[in-house]
Parts: structure tokens; sequence; C-alpha cells
């Protein structure tokens, strides 16, 4: 949805795409040459209205309309422009290329009436100059679209479709490394806390079925008034993403968060998202025992096989 937006011309990238193809139009032959002005001013105009009209209109069209958003999509868009002005925006677009047909229909009218070729081109002239007004006044919405379009753009496409399993836990805990154990993303890894900035999506083949895992950036064991933008993105995907969580718990020491917080965070994430929830043990080859029913490691392997198995049972999948 959000790869079918448009890139957004310029104002004056519109103008001279309108009155460039508008200068190429010809009187037509074998007339007289009143009429043929007349043909061709009126050729003009229209020609003008129409190009930017179906810009406008392919705009408005593309863009998604935040009334049928899913929420989750809400949120990220949220969290990088303003919304309100993004439909305010969308709203000026669509009322200008009303005013552009009104524009259009008024000076073809005056056209028609019009004797003298010089009458004509005055006529075509003030239109091309209120023409060039409606659009310049639209200078600020259209920039406005496109940075909307280039933040859209960095949104990962979730298939609403598909079984999903989202992966949550403290920062540094190994949720990415399983991820891509487990599923064609390739996500960044590394010993630091906040490595993954925004949700991406791997998929997986559980027996016949295809399965959607969402990897999220750490969430810290905080009010969320103070937690920053990457652990918002994670409790939103994981709040209005329809899917099973696997939350990840590390008690090799190596994360740097004790066990309380961990427990502190996975309580917070069953009140308020309201999901099953399964708790897994990571780096069980670091860690002295397991402590969870599912205990893995992404790097020996361990326990992965046992995993699938019980996602597939979650699934209701057989896998032979
Ligand atoms: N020994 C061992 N190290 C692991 C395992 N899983 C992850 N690690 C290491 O733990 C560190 C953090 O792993 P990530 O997968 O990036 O952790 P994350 O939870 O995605 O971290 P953030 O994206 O920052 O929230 C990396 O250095 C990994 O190599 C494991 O099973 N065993
Ligand atoms: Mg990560």
């Amino acid at each position: 949805m959000f790869n079918k937006v448009p890139t957004v011309l310029r104002s004056k990238e519109i103008i001279d795409k309108c009155f460039s193809r508008a200068a190429r139009i010809t009187a037509p032959e074998g007339i007289n040459r009143t009429q043929g002005a007349k043909t061709q001013c009126i050729d003009k105009v229209s020609t003008v209205e129409s190009i930017a009209v179906a810009y406008l209109k392919k705009l408005v069209r593309k863009f998604p309309s935040t009334d049928h958003l899913h929420p989750f999509y809400l949120d990220l868009l949220d969290m990088s422009f303003d919304i309100d002005a993004y439909k305010m925006s969308l709203g000026k677009l669509q009322w200008s290329h009303e005013k552009l047909v009104e524009l259009a229909t008024k000076s073809i009218k005056s056209l028609k009436r019009k004797q003298k070729i010089r009458d004509m081109n005055t006529v075509v002239r003030e239109y091309y100059g209120r023409f060039a007004s409606v659009i310049e006044d639209l200078s600020s919405d259209l920039e406005m679209l496109s940075r909307c379009r280039d933040q859209m753009k960095r949104i990962p496409e979730i298939d609403v479709n598909l079984p999903t399993f989202l992966i949550a836990g403290m920062p540094n805990v190994g949720k990415s490394s399983l991820v891509a154990s487990l599923s064609t993303a390739r996500p960044r890894v590394a010993s630091f806390p906040f490595t993954t900035k925004n949700i991406s999506i791997g998929y997986l083949q559980i027996g016949h079925e295809k399965v959607q895992v969402i990897d999220t950036p750490g969430v810290l064991d905080r009010p969320m008034t103070d937690r920053n933008e990457m652990e918002k993105k994670a409790i939103s995907a994981l709040n209005k993403i329809d899917g099973k969580i696997l939350f990840l718990f590390d008690y090799s020491d190596t994360s740097g968060y004790t066990t309380e917080s961990q427990e502190a965070l996975y309580r917070e994430v069953v009140e308020a998202s309201g999901k099953d929830i399964i708790r897994i043990q990571t780096k069980i080859d670091m860690s002295q025992g397991a402590r969870e029913d599912i205990a893995i490691s992404s790097v020996t392997g361990e326990g992965l096989g046992d995993l699938k198995e019980r996602l597939a049972g979650l699934l209701e999948v057989k896998t032979s």
C-alpha cells in the first residue's frame, strides 16, 4: 500500500509540465483563422486543466486515507508527522482540483463567446495566471506530502492475513538473533542495546503455512512517558498487530538487565496487549541451566527445533 504512493512534484514542476504540454498544441488546419485560434485556445485550457486535475486526483487517491488505516500504521505515522496536517493537505488538494475544473469551465465558456483572436489570447493568459496561483498555493502541502511519502516508504508492510509471531523483550536479549535463526529476515545483531531501531519482518515456513515473524526494538521497564521512539514503535506493534507474542528472557547476565526488570516488562506486555504470550529463554549456551519450558540458543541452534514444534502446535499445523 505504501509502495503505491507516487512521487510528489513541486508546484513549479506541475505548472511547467502542464504549460509545456499545452505549448505544443497547434491550431487545426483547414478552417478559418479565427475558428482555428478558438479551437487552439480551448484545447490549451482543457489540456492544462486535465493534466493537473488527473495528477492531483492521483495523489488524493494513492495517499492512504487515515480513516481506513491499520491502527499500527496510524501510530507509526503519528510518530513521524502531524496526521491532522496530512489530512488537511490532502483535503486542500481535493478542493484545488475542483477549483481548477471550475476555472477552466468558466474560461472555455468565455472563449466560446469571443470573436477576436486578441481577446481569446487574453482569456488564455488570465486562465494561466489563475491556474498557476492555485497550484502555487499548494506549495507547502505538496512539500508536506512529499515528506510524508518519505516516511511511509520506510514503514514495513505487514500482511494482516498471515499468522504472526511478534518477538518481544528488553534490549540486547537476542530478539534479532532469534528472528534471523528462524526466518528469512537478516536484522542487524550487536552486543549493545537498541541495535534494532525499527519494526522488521521475516517469513518462516511452518508445515504448509507461511508465517510472519516480526522483530521489534527492545523496550525498557520504565514509564511510557520516558520511553524513546524505538520503544514506542515496539509497544505499538505488540499491542496493535494481531498475533502471538514470543517474549524473550535472557538469564545469562550478558544483556545488562535483571530478571526482575524483565519480569516487570513481561507483566506490562501481558496486561497491555491482551495476547497469548509464550515465554522463551535465550542464550542457553551461556546460561546456567534452563529456567523456562522453552530455552534456546541462536548461536548453537539448541532448542530451535523444539521451538518450531511448539510454534506449529500453536498454529495447529502439522510439520510432518
Ligand atoms: N551466546 C549467545 N549470544 C547470543 C545469543 N543470541 C544473541 N546473542 C548475542 O547477544 C547480543 C544481542 O543480540 P541481538 O539479537 O542483537 O539482541 P536484540 O534483543 O535484538 O537487541 P536490540 O535490538 O538491541 O533490542 C549479540 O551480541 C548477539 O550475538 C545466543 O543464543 N547465544
Ligand atoms: Mg534487535
